[in-house]
């Protein structure tokens, strides 16, 4: 079975209690449970984890060659400031989906670049919950 390891980064543990108008009402558990009911359905195994520090992430992507096939990762704002995170994801040599739940090009112009991108196979922004689903696909396509 393909691994997909799933990174949430900065302050989207509080999703669900504020901003619903730009991120949505779903909590980030609403959205671990729709990508581990996806995952079923391609046929793959997730781990899904968030943390609001920029070390831990680019650990977590080190540690992922070998042990996973994919990373799907919403780098939240380090997306825009993280050359670390570019780094570690082209260092580690697997398809990189990066989503974002909302569409960063609609808003402020800090939010319009971002470094991640530079390491990603793929960007899918502003589709809220069903973004990461679709990340989720477009990570399965890489195994077929
Ligand atoms: O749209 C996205 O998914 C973002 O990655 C979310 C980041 C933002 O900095 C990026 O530009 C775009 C922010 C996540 C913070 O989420 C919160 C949710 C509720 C309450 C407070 C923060």
């Amino acid at each position: 079975m393909h691994r997909i390891l799933v990174i949430n980064g900065p302050n989207l543990n509080m999703l669900g209690t504020r901003q619903p108008e730009i991120y949505g009402a779903d909590t980030l558990a609403d959205i671990e449970a729709a990508c581990r009911e996806k995952a079923v359905g391609l046929n793959a195994e997730i781990e899904f984890c968030q943390s609001n520090y920029e070390g831990e992430i680019v650990t977590w992507i080190q540690q992922a060659r070998g042990n996973f096939d994919a990373i799907v990762i919403n780098p939240a704002a380090y997306s825009h400031t993280s050359v670390a995170i570019m780094d570690a994801l082209l260092a580690v040599d697997l398809p990189v989906i990066e989503v974002h739940l909302s569409n960063i090009h609609r808003r402020d112009e800090f939010r319009h670049l971002s470094y991640v991108s530079k390491a990603a196979s793929g960007v899918i922004c502003g589709f809220g919950k069903q973004g990461y689903l679709l990340a989720l696909e477009a990570a399965a396509s890489f195994f077929r």
